[in-house]
């Protein structure tokens, strides 16, 4: 399927199921996408590093106990959601398979359930691993949510069918089984063998296993069995929250096996994902490292420039994937309280990768960059480097420093040369660490 077809499919379903459930009304006017930098306005970001109360943030303890809150509870009140518990007490882990020399024996595979409720016949999601074989001892991870599941990121044949809903096929109300010709469809954005041969583990699951990517799709994923999670008003927790808690329950996991260096746990997703990704790490410390690919507005981006797609357009299609109060920026995001960059602070003095593609002009590249710019002083203020530069670099490109950046020529997808960059991006942040 050509890429074009699959980004249409991906997003057709969701703005029709959309369009079909909202009332005309719901929704301010939306206005001119802009796509020419010479149209965009000027606006104005909150300081990461200005409390509320307007006192300046001088050093990494007011960081930690003041400011660093006060961004958190605005990023959870008017944009991801609460997110209201970690992991449930009767969560449990059941392996299901360890396979010794999968890939040509080049990685140990295993397949592990995240039991959501603790229960054989409640909401699960299957975990995939790879590690390497030629490593003796702990090996860092790469941990990245799917859009079409497991079976769709490899050729193999003996991976199982996702349990609820693959994007690739569209909205499906009711518990669905996809199509076999779509294994191995998405094998192109998992070049698994090459994160292995550079000493890698990787860590997939499928992201309509965890909760599907509709409005009401929780009704099919953990959260309508935990009772926590079924209140929450206007800062009710969206999808992509949900996502983003599904990888702190990942990490969960990873955390216990002996295999995996519990301190380099690095976490990918694109585009929706890349978004889930950034305020997973925001929220959960265990997070050593993010590459956030292409993640767009709602994402890296910053919100309140106005390029390519807005906050408008996300509350149009994606009503789900934020918490109710998001809505009130739609076409008025100058009232944001709150930025991309802060976001990204959050994650500060972790490394986080940003990366942009040039044709991807709906998730403003140039936006996405701009943010880690403005990420920057909270990076220095906890003593490490920032974004290595300030010039936006042309593709390809690559900016050093705890704050990276990556762009490369064409279009809105994740490919083998983007993973050379965040296995480099890794390799030289976990070096140091011991
Ligand atoms: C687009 C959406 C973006 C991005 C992307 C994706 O349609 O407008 O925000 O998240 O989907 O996830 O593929």
């Amino acid at each position: 399927m050509s890429v074009m077809l699959k980004s249409a499919l991906r997003t057709l379903p969701v703005a029709l199921l959309c369009a079909a459930i909202l009332p005309a009304t719901a929704q301010p006017p939306k206005r001119a996408t802009i796509m020419d930098e010479a149209q965009v306005a000027p606006y104005t970001l909150p300081d990461p590093l200005v409390c509320e109360d307007g006192s300046p943030v001088l050093d990494a303890q007011t960081w930690r106990e003041k400011r660093r809150p006060e961004i958190l509870r605005l990023c959870e009140n008017e944009w991801f959601g609460k997110t209201p518990i970690g992991k449930p007490k009767a969560m449990r882990f059941v392996v299901r398979e360890e396979k010794k020399d999968a890939r040509g024996g080049k990685a140990t595979r295993l397949r592990v359930a995240l039991l959501y409720t603790g229960k054989e016949d409640g909401p699960q999601t299957e975990l995939l691993i790879y590690l390497p074989n030629h490593v003796k001892g702990k090996v860092p991870i790469i941990l990245a949510l799917s859009f079409d599941g497991n079976f769709a990121t490899t050729e193999e044949a003996d991976i199982p069918l996702p349990h609820h809903w693959v994007n690739g096929l569209g909205i499906q109300l009711k518990e669905h089984l996809p199509a076999e010709s779509m294994r191995g469809s998405n094998s192109h954005s998992w070049p698994y063998d090459y994160a292995l041969e550079h000493g890698f583990g990787v860590a997939t699951a499928g992201y309509g296993d965890v909760e599907p990517d509709y409005p009401g799709g929780d009704k099919l994923g953990y959260r309508s069995a935990i009772k926590a999670f079924q209140n929450g008003g206007g800062s009710r927790m969206g999808t992509v929250g949900a996502w983003a808690w599904s990888l702190s329950r990942c990490v969960d996991y990873l955390g216990t096996n002996p295999r995996v260096d519990a301190k380099k746990i690095a976490i990918q997703g694109h585009s929706r994902l890349g978004k889930a990704a950034l305020w997973a790490a925001a929220q959960d410390e265990r997070i050593a490292l993010v590459i956030s690919n292409e993640s767009g507005a709602g994402g890296a981006a910053l919100n309140k420039r106005i390029f390519g797609e807005t906050v408008g357009d996300l509350a149009r299609r994606f009503p789900h994937w934020f918490c109710p109060n998001f809505a009130k920026y739609s076409e008025n995001e100058d009232a944001m309280p709150v930025d991309s960059h802060e976001l990204i602070s959050l994650i500060a003095p972790r490394p986080v990768l940003i990366t942009s593609a040039v044709e991807d002009r709906w998730s403003d590249p140039k936006g996405e960059f701009l943010a880690a710019v403005a990420a920057d002083p909270v990076y220095r203020l906890l003593g490490g480097d920032g974004v290595g530069s300030t010039q936006w670099p042309g593709a390809p490109g690559f900016v050093p420093g705890k704050i990276g950046y990556w762009i490369r020529q064409g279009k809105h997808d994740v490919l083998l040369e983007d993973w050379k960059t965040y296995i480099a991006f890794a390799e030289s942040h976990f070096r140091s660490k011991r």
